[in-house]
């Protein structure tokens, strides 16, 4: 077993896809090992995201991940991480293929309704950053 971390982003929650999004992870067999919804402040996006902190779009990055309440999950399964990135698709909706969250329920490259760890060490960062009290 494996966790990953993963959120269901502002405009996803704005949207009303999140009870969507969130079935679509459970029906692809994660368990919810955490939740909680937040609303991020600019330093707590900008702690999150700190590996983007020189890419260009990080300013609006940080306005858009805390413009609204997201939802904060652990998410546990076989190959949980990659698994997940899977049913994500690609950051750029316009490239992700079909069937994934972000073809159906992304608006653009920036408001991708989902993220989710990209490697074992980020989900170890990612998952202590948002539940410090989850074993990992
Ligand atoms: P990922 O979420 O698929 O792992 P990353 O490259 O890690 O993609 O980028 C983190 C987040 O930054 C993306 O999910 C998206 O919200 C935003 N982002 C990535 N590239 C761009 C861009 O070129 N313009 C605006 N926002 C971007
Ligand atoms: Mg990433």
């Amino acid at each position: 077993m494996e966790k990953t971390f993963s959120i269901i982003k502002p405009d996803a929650v704005k949207a009303g896809n999140a009870g969507a999004i969130l079935s679509r992870i459970e029906k692809a067999g994660f368990r919810i090992v955490g939740l909680r919804m937040r609303h991020l402040t600019t330093r707590e996006a900008q702690g999150f995201y700190h590996v983007h902190k020189a890419r260009p779009f990080f300013g609006e990055l940080v306005n858009f991940m805390s413009s609204g309440p997201c939802i904060t999950m652990v998410l546990e399964r076989e190959n949980a991480i990659l698994g997940l990135r899977d049913l994500m698709g690609a950051t750029n909706p316009a490239n992700a293929a079909a069937g994934t969250i972000r073809k159906d329920f992304a608006a653009s490259i920036e408001a991708n309704a989902i993220h989710g760890s990209d490697a074992p060490e980020t989900a170890a960062f990612e998952i202590s950053y948002f539940f410090p009290g989850i074993e990992l």
